[in-house]
């Protein structure tokens, strides 16, 4: 195929920010602009996550004109939170848009942090040139990009002619959605935006993907296996992890929870794939179940650092290190996952809407219930701490802590089931997770598996934009300051997003002194009283000061109701919190202190 570079079109030539000169591509002829956003269309990609600059300042302005939905971030890294849990809200994979060097590294944690918690994403970023870069010559800009990413994501790849746009991108959507789902990177040299190809030849090299995430079916051996082991169990207990949630396989889930009758504990983002009051539901007596259960079902979640790695007390064994006497059956895409940490006594290795309708197959209608002792057994402990939790709940100090205002969004959430609820913090991603119940699968988004902050913002305007839903943010102050900017981006967007900050003056908390007296605050401590509703405000939106669980619960209900961008400051008490939440253990600590 003929490929024909346009003179002066490469764009390559203006100083940095300056105007990009495009000459349209001859009628007969298509670009390789054009050649990437009909790629994209393509393959049915409506939104894009990103921030313009050279060399893919017009791709932003031509995709707007082909009719995708350009969403422009003040941060590159929020771009790609929001693209990479697009992805997991769409199973579609998210797309983030950079620029080359500082641009493209922005957007490599989120790139990262989407390929560990298996969301699709695919990081597009435009390059320097390939003959100035690999001479290390100095270009603007230059970085050796594709090196770079290759060991922070499932795949990486970079097209040098436009004639190769399709496969580059049919190659990254397969990458992304196929068996377990990650991170890929895409790498587009400036030279190729301007290439031009006769158009109809180059609409022939665009590929439409067939079956991007082919189902795989489990073994009939495993399956057996693994119903023979859950057969025989005592104490049976089922572990949903996001995995569950992403593979959308919520009424075969549900049905085998309720036939089956075992109790299940959910994962973070798994709440809500059942309703978190479901009467099976073991989350309020976790502790007791987890070193007690003699079988347990791993469906789409697995034995890293918050399963305590399937190992130690909290499983039952004496030591940190030892195993419990429980048997693991483990439900994954990957076939690589089982033995991780601990032995899988029962791998199914397929896809969880496969692995989950065969197990039902298998169940048929005459599965025993398991026994009475056990589920009596944890139903009593749950409704001990639920009832323990409602004395907690009801008590309103002032100022705030984290129970009374979370008390607060409980009620919200409850009343507004279809809202999607981000979260992040230390102490305030534990205490939600913990206190808000969530209804309905897929509207729990929060910090991962990575525990990152700076998910939040990011979050939130992709939840507003892929499922027009009202959005409710829960952030410690000090997580929302690693996003607090893109509030300018909710705004621009007139998204329905209530973003509640509790605040307690502080990274965990706010009292923490200098030792030596000195005119430094301590490392976790902020500005005292700070006024992040004012943040709001300054780009239109609404901002609210709340002191008390009254005004908490007013502003709460105007956001819903309104629709409008709202920012409430939480003012809780600023010794509320731990050290790290619920994994101050994590700490490392000497002897000597
Ligand atoms: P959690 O943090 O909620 O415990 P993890 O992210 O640790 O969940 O685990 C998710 C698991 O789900 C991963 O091991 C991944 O391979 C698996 N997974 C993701 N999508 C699917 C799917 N469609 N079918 C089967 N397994 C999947
Ligand atoms: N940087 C990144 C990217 N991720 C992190 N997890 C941290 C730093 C460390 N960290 C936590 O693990 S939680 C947290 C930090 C800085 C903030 C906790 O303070 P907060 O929440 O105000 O957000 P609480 O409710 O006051 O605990």
């Amino acid at each position: 195929m003929e490929t024909v570079t346009k003179p002066a079109a490469t764009g390559t030539s203006a100083a940095p920010g300056g105007p990009i000169a495009v000459i349209a591509p001859a009628q007969d002829q298509i670009d390789g602009f054009h050649l990437v956003i009909d790629a994209l269309k393509l393959n049915g990609i409506d939104t894009v996550f990103g921030l313009p600059g050279i060399p893919i300042t017009d791709l932003t302005r031509m995709l707007q004109a082909e009719g995708l939905r350009m969403i422009s971030f003040r941060h590159e890294q929020n771009a790609g939170y929001a693209a990479s849990i697009a992805g997991y809200l769409t199973g579609k994979p998210g797309i983030c848009l950079t620029v080359s060097a500082p641009g493209f590294l922005n957007g490599l944690t989120a790139l990262a942090n989407a390929t560990t918690n298996c969301f699709p994403m695919i990081l597009i970023s435009g390059s320097s040139e390939r003959e100035v870069v690999d001479l290390q010559q100095g270009d603007y800009e230059e970085m050796d990009q594709l090196a770079i990413a290759r060991t922070l994501c499932k795949a990486a790849f970079r097209v040098l002619h436009a004639e190769d746009i399709g496969v580059g991108v049919a190659r990254a959507i397969r990458a992304a959605l196929s068996g377990r789902p990650g991170g890929v990177y895409l790498d587009l040299p400036a030279k190729l935006f301007a290439q031009s190809i006769p158009a109809e030849a180059g609409r022939r090299t665009l590929i439409e993907v067939v079956d991007p995430a082919p189902r795989q079916i489990p073994a009939a051996d495993a399956v057996k296996r693994a119903l023979d082991l859950l057969r025989g169990a005592k104490k049976p207990l089922i572990l949903l992890g996001k995995g569950a949630a992403y593979a959308r396989a919520d009424a075969d889930i549900r049905e085998l929870i309720e036939k089956t009758g075992i109790p299940y504990l959910p994962m973070s983002m798994a709440k809500g794939l059942l309703p978190d009051i479901h009467a099976q539901s073991a989350a309020a007596a976790r502790s007791y179940v987890l070193p007690e259960a003699d079988v347990v079902l791993l469906i789409g979640a697995r034995l890293n650092w918050l399963l305590s790695h399937g190992k130690g007390k909290t499983w039952g064994g004496k030591g940190h290190k030892d195993w419990g006497s429980q048997k693991f059956i483990q439900v994954d895409i990957s076939p690589q996952e089982a033995d991780s940490n601990v032995k899988i006594d029962a791998p199914v290795v397929g896809d969880i809407g496969s692995c989950v309708s065969a197990l039902l197959a298998g169940i048929g209608a005459n599965w025993p219930k398991p026994p009475a002792e056990w589920t009596n057994a944890i139903a009593e402990r749950r409704d001990r701490n639920i009832a323990k939790m409602a004395q907690t709940l009801a008590l309103d100090p002032a100022p705030m802590n984290f129970h009374s205002a979370l008390n607060v969004v409980r009620d919200i959430v409850k009343s507004n089931p279809a809202a999607m609820l981000v979260n992040e913090g230390a102490n305030a991603l534990d205490f939600t997770r913990s206190i808000v119940d969530m209804y309905q699968p897929r509207k729990r988004i929060d910090v991962g598996t990575w525990g990152v902050m700076g998910i939040g913002m990011g979050f939130c305007v992709a939840a507003a934009v892929v499922t027009g839903e009202q959005v409710i943010a829960i952030e410690g102050d000090s997580a929302f300051g690693f996003s607090g900017m893109e509030v300018e981006t909710i705004c621009r967007y007139n998204l329905p997003v209530c973003v509640v900050v509790l605040n307690n003056n502080g990274v965990y908390r706010g009292t923490d002194v200098n030792p030596t007296g000195g005119p430094d605050v301590a490392p976790t401590v902020f500005v005292k009283g700070a006024r992040y509703d004012m943040l709001m405000q300054a780009f239109g939106g609404v901002g609210v000061n709340a002191t008390t669980t009254a005004e908490l619960r007013a502003a709460m209900e105007e956001a819903i109701r309104s629709r409008r961008p709202t920012l409430i400051n939480a003012v809780i008490d600023e010794t509320a919190g731990t050290e790290s939440g619920r994994i101050t253990s994590l700490n490392p600590s000497t002897k000597k202190k």
